[in-house]
């Protein structure tokens, strides 16, 4: 096998090995050829592709997006296969994911990106501690290298090579409440009720696959949601959007239109006699849409347009790993097992061969070599390309979107993922559980998912399966309350975790938390929307700007935008946390009925005090927070009057950004901007305002923070 090595730009080496299948994953051609091998990589080119790397004592490993484990991925056995697995614990290896982006970091920081669409595995010092070892279940593969000066500069390469992220509308980043069981309109009326009567923001109220008639994709139970398209105005009058769920299985069922088309264009998934392959999710039995063929891709998206037409804004792809419970064929063979065994006294190996036949029929790597992707006249078996089928989904939905309304942004998001999809939509993290553990692991994957281009990302808030306490919501929450996609989800049949599910003080509390989301609402838009912009994350890891030993290891503080640092509390009972502070800084902590208290934190070690009730956040040293009026939600938001609360030792400067919010005007420079400076000065501050076409900002309220810890307040009015 011949590597031929193509230079993309002065930081990107592409790689190529044999004949790599187009993933779409990256948005810049390497063009002309170069001598350059992959020196400091050993590379074996068996059956399996595999790179070596000796790590070095102090380096780190960021990367891998939605993952187990630690942010700092070393010590850890990884491989990239798109799995439905509800169960996170910390043993599993493959997750809803498939972003196959790492950085070393140390000496000589290097990124690799594996684009390949099959298993890939990552050792990543586990067999051996100092053995980095990256192994392709194939030898088909395009691999780029990136090197340069430092971390941040090697993932702003790499977002530029995969493209610019997705943009949701502005009303995505609103709170977001789901449950798989609001069964009919009338639940869906009771929960708008519950925020209305509370007085809690709410944006989006999620519709799961109960809304569907028998499971069946694009359509909608007319006895549980009469008049859909009605209910859907009804819902919005009321302030709420509606977001239902699209599975990627299609139900076999004569006369249903999907069902039916799909056979007729052959646009299914085919088995090996070239039959649709038939597969059992939610519905029963199920065809699988083609979604690496073109003409399929184009097909089922523009079927979006049926609720589209009724109303709806946004969408969630779900089971597109694709999940599968059963395949027809496997289900016969393991019920023939059963029968063989009824008459037996087993023992306990069989009793376990019995049990095991049964579990194994889900998500089995047999059914996934049993099918077959007719990718625009190439047969392809579905397990080497199986980490592209929830992406090209997802991509099938947002060119739907743009074929059927232009210049409008949808909410999209997805559950499997490839690196790429994030220019068409964000991720959710999948079936969490409610436990503490996960607010952690949560806190963990934000800034691993950021760094592989998805900014819009965010877990079940309260957690998915098991039953949320009042305690673990509220402190779920505000973590949350910083990522883009702030939703609260529950698997059917456990605990209510909607904000007002609780007591009266619980609800006080989160109450205190929405609101707080919407008055950070023109802090989070503007970061996120600049991040995108640039090639920047909107959430990242004390290592990304701060190099110190111990900053480059915090696992349990984060960058959110450029101006701060947060802290969860995600231990039970806690009363504070220890928190590192790289510098000094401004501590904020929002008190129960929304007042503020200030301090400076040294930089050092420190204990963080923070009752239930409180939300503490860090403004960085010569940096500053914008805050809003709060609103019930974003449409709402009156955005005349900005809150500054800033951290000036010597100088700070902000750009605030804003754009309609609802368009793509954003990508045409239809965007405006208000520069804002604070400078230092003998006796007090002096602040420089500049407006670039903002026409909604009158006024400015100020909080300086000195580092001696004095405040002064200033308004200023903009003409
Ligand atoms: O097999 O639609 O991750 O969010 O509530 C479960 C029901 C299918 C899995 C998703 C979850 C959703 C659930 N779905």
């Amino acid at each position: 096998m011949k590597i031929r090595s193509y230079k993309v730009n002065e930081y990107i080496t592409k790689y190529s090995f044999g004949e790599p299948i187009e993933t779409y994953a990256v948005v810049m051609e390497g063009k002309e050829t170069v001598k350059d091998s992959i020196d400091f990589l050993e590379v074996q080119e068996t059956e399996r592709l595999c790179f070596r790397y000796q790590m070095k004592h102090d380096d780190i490993v960021l990367g891998l997006g939605e993952n187990q484990r630690g942010i700092n991925k070393r010590g850890g056995l990884y491989h990239s296969y798109c799995t439905d697995d509800p169960l996170h614990t910390p043993d599993k290896r493959s997750l809803y994911g498939a972003h196959n982006f790492i950085v070393v970091d140390g000496e000589a920081p290097f990124g690799v990106f594996m684009d390949f669409p099959g298993r890939v595995s990552f050792d990543i010092g586990f067999s051996h501690k100092d053995k980095l070892e990256i192994a392709l279940e194939g030898q088909d593969a395009d691999v780029y290298i990136i090197k340069d000066k430092d971390l941040k500069s090697i993932v702003r390469d790499f977002l530029r090579l995969i493209g610019q992220s997705y943009a949701p509308p502005k009303w995505a980043f609103g709170y977001q409440q789901s449950r798989w069981g609001y069964f009919n309109a009338s639940d869906v009326e009771k929960v708008t009720e519950g925020f209305l009567k509370h007085d809690i923001p709410c944006d989006a109220i999620y519709l799961d696959i109960d809304y569907m008639e028998a499971f069946k994709d694009f359509t909608v139970n007319q006895e549980r949601f009469p008049n859909f398209g009605q209910f859907v105005d009804k819902i919005k009058k009321k302030g709420f959007r509606l977001v239902p769920i699209i599975d990627a299985g299609v139900k076999i069922e004569k006369d249903y239109e999907i069902y039916e088309e799909g056979v007729q264009k052959g646009y299914f998934c085919a088995d090996e006699k070239g039959e649709p392959f038939v597969a059992a999710v939610w519905p029963g039995k199920v065809h699988f849409p083609d979604f690496l063929n073109s003409d399929a891709q184009k097909w089922f998206g523009s079927k979006y347009r049926l609720l589209i037409d009724q109303g709806i804004e946004g969408f969630w792809n779900d089971m597109n790993e694709p999940a599968i419970f059963y395949s027809e064929k496997r289900l016969k063979e393991a019920v023939e097992v059963a029968k063989s065994a009824a008459d037996e006294n087993l023992d306990i190996n069989g009793y376990f061969k019995l049990i095991g036949t049964f579990n194994g029929l889900s998500n089995s790597s047999e059914d996934y070599n049993s099918f077959y992707h007719n990718m625009d006249g190439r047969k392809i078996v579905h397990h080497k390309v199986h980490n592209l089928y929830g992406f090209y989904m997802t991509k099938s939905a947002a060119e739907g979107f743009r074929e059927i309304e232009p210049d409008k942004r949808f909410l999209l998001f997805s559950r499997a993922s490839y690196i790429g999809m994030h220019r068409y939509s964000g991720i959710w993290t999948g079936d969490n559980s409610s436990w503490w553990e996960h607010i952690l692991l949560n806190l963990k994957m934000m800034p691993s998912v950021n760094m592989c281009g998805f900014l819009y990302s965010g877990a079940d808030t309260g957690g998915f399966g098991g039953n949320a306490s009042a305690q673990l919501l509220i402190r779920w929450m505000q973590l949350s309350l910083f990522t883009p996609l702030f939703r609260n989800h529950a698997a059917a049949g456990t605990r209510n975790q909607e904000p007002f599910a609780f007591d009266e003080e619980t609800t006080g509390i989160l109450r205190n938390i929405l609101k707080l989301r919407y008055s950070l609402i023109p802090y989070i838009y503007s970061e996120y929307m600049k991040a995108l912009h640039s090639y920047d994350m909107y959430i990242k890891t004390l290592a990304f700007e701060y190099h110190d030993e111990i900053s480059r290891r915090v696992e349990n503080q984060l960058l959110v935008g450029d101006s701060l640092m947060i802290c969860p509390i995600y231990e039970e009972n806690a009363a504070g946390r220890y928190v590192w502070l790289p510098e000094d800084m401004l501590l904020l902590k929002y008190g129960s009925s929304g007042e503020k208290s200030f301090s400076i934190a040294r930089k050092g070690h420190m204990y963080l005090e923070a009752g239930l009730e409180e939300i503490p956040v860090f403004i960085r040293k010569n940096r500053m927070l914008i805050a809003g009026r709060t609103a019930s939600n974003v449409d709402s938001l009156a955005g005349d009057e900005l809150f500054i609360t800033a951290y000036v030792e010597d100088k700070a400067s902000y750009r605030y950004y804003d754009d309609d919010g609802r368009s793509f005007e954003y990508k045409r420079g239809g965007y405006s901007e208000i520069l804002i400076d604070i400078m230092k000065e003998a006796e007090g501050f002096k602040i420089d305002i500049k407006n670039n076409g903002n026409d909604k900002v009158k006024k400015i309220s100020f909080e300086i923070a000195a580092s001696d810890g004095s405040i002064v307040k200033k308004t200023l009015k903009l003409d």
